[in-house]
């Protein structure tokens, strides 16, 4: 039987940790995915952000606007923590964040799949997968931000929480929501974390197989920490925490 699958990896939430990052672009090659959709905050919190963005640039297909991102923007920032990472990122790379999209649609195995960094109202509204029936079915309507013209998806994918999961619905049916998770600042097990679809690519058929995978990672925190610790990365008392843990920096005992 003649097979055509492709596999797509979603990535999000990279913030700045290039091991991360190289760990999980290493595993793609390796189960031969053919796209990287990359849906945001690329820098922020670790210690490589120029490293990520640059590395990004040149291997993610597509690279998605998302909050810290937005951050990175703030010229007239009162947090020196965000000016730290402005600083270290320059305004090139800044700019280029500045062009991003704020989200993308592919077909599937005839599956309409959404993607964006947090949810379809804004980059500062939060999901969490505790959230209402109702703000979770509002993820799959069009809004101004995602376009109003094109068909609302089948499934929506999403990262910002920094928290992955594949939730289908059953009521109603055939909708899908899922959360890339974390590559980089992961707060519901410490490895760097994607999503792979696989399917049919731009094919309307739904009788095509379709497939949804997380994806796990272990990679070198220590390496990663000591790196934010010699360039002087502001909180990192608080990174290696996140990293080591998945404690929030919000939720670690002062
Ligand atoms: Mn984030």
């Amino acid at each position: 039987m003649a097979y055509d699958i492709q596999k797509i990896a979603v990535i999000s939430d990279i913030h700045g940790n290039l091991t991360a990052l190289e760990r999980v672009l290493e595993d793609c090659r390796a189960r031969g995915v053919s796209a990287i959709y990359n849906l945001g905050d690329l820098a922020g919190k670790g210690p490589d952000g120029p490293e990520v963005i640059d590395l990004c640039r040149q291997v993610c297909d597509v690279n998605i606007f998302g909050n810290w991102d937005d951050l990175m923007l703030r010229e007239e920032t009162q947090s020196q923590s965000v000016q730290w990472h402005r600083q270290r990122i320059g305004p090139g790379r800044i700019e280029w964040l500045r062009s991003l999209p704020f989200s993308a649609d592919i077909l599937l195995s005839g599956r309409r799949i959404r993607l964006f960094h947090a949810s379809a109202q804004g980059v500062w509204h939060r999901v969490y997968p505790e959230s209402s029936h109702e703000t979770k079915l509002a993820m799959f309507q069009n809004t101004a931000l995602t376009g109003l013209e094109q068909p609302e998806p089948d499934i929506v994918g999403y990262g910002d929480i920094h928290h992955a999961f594949i939730m289908p619905f059953f009521i109603p049916k055939n909708k899908t929501l899922f959360n890339a998770g974390s590559v980089g600042n992961p707060l519901d097990e410490p490895r760097a974390t994607y999503v792979i679809l696989s399917g049919v690519c731009n094919s309307e058929d739904r009788e095509q197989p379709f497939g949804m995978e997380l994806i796990r990672l272990p990679y070198d925190i220590d390496g990663v920490i000591a790196r934010a610790r010699a360039r002087g990365v502001p909180h990192a008392d608080e990174l290696a925490i996140e990293l080591r843990e998945s404690i929030y920096r919000g939720m670690q005992k002062k």
